[in-house]
């Protein structure tokens, strides 16, 4: 893809996040695009994003469940970045307005010590490198219209993340078989979903040596600190305006999301309430 169209196609994303307008997907005007091509769409907002003073505070890998990957067509996760102002406070209402059409996912999320840099790396430098893992919710949501995307679009789309709500309860990776870790999803003090760890790739830890290596093939590393969302352990649930979710999971505790019923106001916004 030539670096006009490339631009052009970065241009229109970050607009859609900045109106919350979705977009028809590139692939209408670019069928061709490549899964290389679509990073490279995805890494021209996250360096815009940057230059605004953002921070990068992790990844997301998507598409990790048999279930998702078998509707793509694909046998591997994809990755975003994540922004430490993606990372929001559970004890207070989100305002819906941040998203366009979001849905969210219970997760397992994973806290590193160590830098990562692949090529190469086996589970065992996973292992040494993770600090802990502690309970999530990811609130992904589409700038592309509809949620009709394909595989290059959502990559494009910073692998369609909106933002996340992370637990308190930090768990060592050796407490527990995080593959056997089972999560109840509510909604208004209703069970929508349930899942398990295995859903992610047979074992959540699977998910970051993805990210690591792949990161590593292009010569980046997954750094110390980061924080990782591994994962969905159940589908994608609606989110409507004045929801409240749940996600309980054993040994990791609860996080709770709950959202406005009403867009807030840029003021409210700024005001802090
Ligand atoms: O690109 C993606 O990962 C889209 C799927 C979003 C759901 C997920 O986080 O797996
Ligand atoms: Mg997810």
């Amino acid at each position: 893809m030539d670096k006009t169209t490339l631009d052009r196609f970065g241009a229109r994303l970050l607009d859609a996040h900045r109106t919350r307008s979705a977009i028809t997907p590139l692939t209408a005007e670019a069928p061709g695009m490549s899964i290389d091509d679509a990073y490279r769409v995805q890494l021209n907002q996250i360096s815009q994003w940057e230059s605004e003073g953002r921070t990068i505070a992790g990844f997301k890998v998507g598409l990790t469940s048999k279930a998702i990957q078998a509707q793509f067509g694909v046998d591997k996760p994809d990755f975003g970045h994540l922004f430490s102002d993606m990372i929001l406070d559970g004890s207070r209402p989100i305002d819906i307005g941040r998203f366009i059409s979001p849905r969210i996912e219970p997760e397992i999320s994973f806290a590193l010590r160590k830098d990562l840099k692949g090529p190469g790396l086996t589970i065992v430098d996973i292992v040494d490198a993770v600090d802990y893992a502690i309970a999530s919710v990811e609130i992904i949501d589409s700038r592309i219209k509809d949620w009709k995307f394909t595989l290059p679009d959502t990559i494009a789309d910073n692998a369609s993340c909106g933002a996340l709500v992370l637990g308190t309860t930090p768990l060592r990776i050796d407490a527990a078989d995080l593959s056997l870790v089972g999560c109840v999803l509510s909604r208004n003090g209703e069970v929508v979903a349930s899942g398990a760890g295995a859903a992610v790739l047979g074992h959540p830890l699977q998910s970051l040596l993805f990210l690591a290596n792949t990161l590593g093939a292009h010569g980046r590393t997954l750094p110390a600190g980061s924080v990782v969302l591994a994962g969905a352990l159940t589908a994608a649930v609606p989110v409507a305006p004045g929801d409240r979710f749940t996600a309980t999971f054993a040994h990791l505790g609860s996080v709770t999301a709950s959202f406005t019923e009403q867009p807030r106001s840029a003021e409210q916004t700024k005001a802090g309430s």
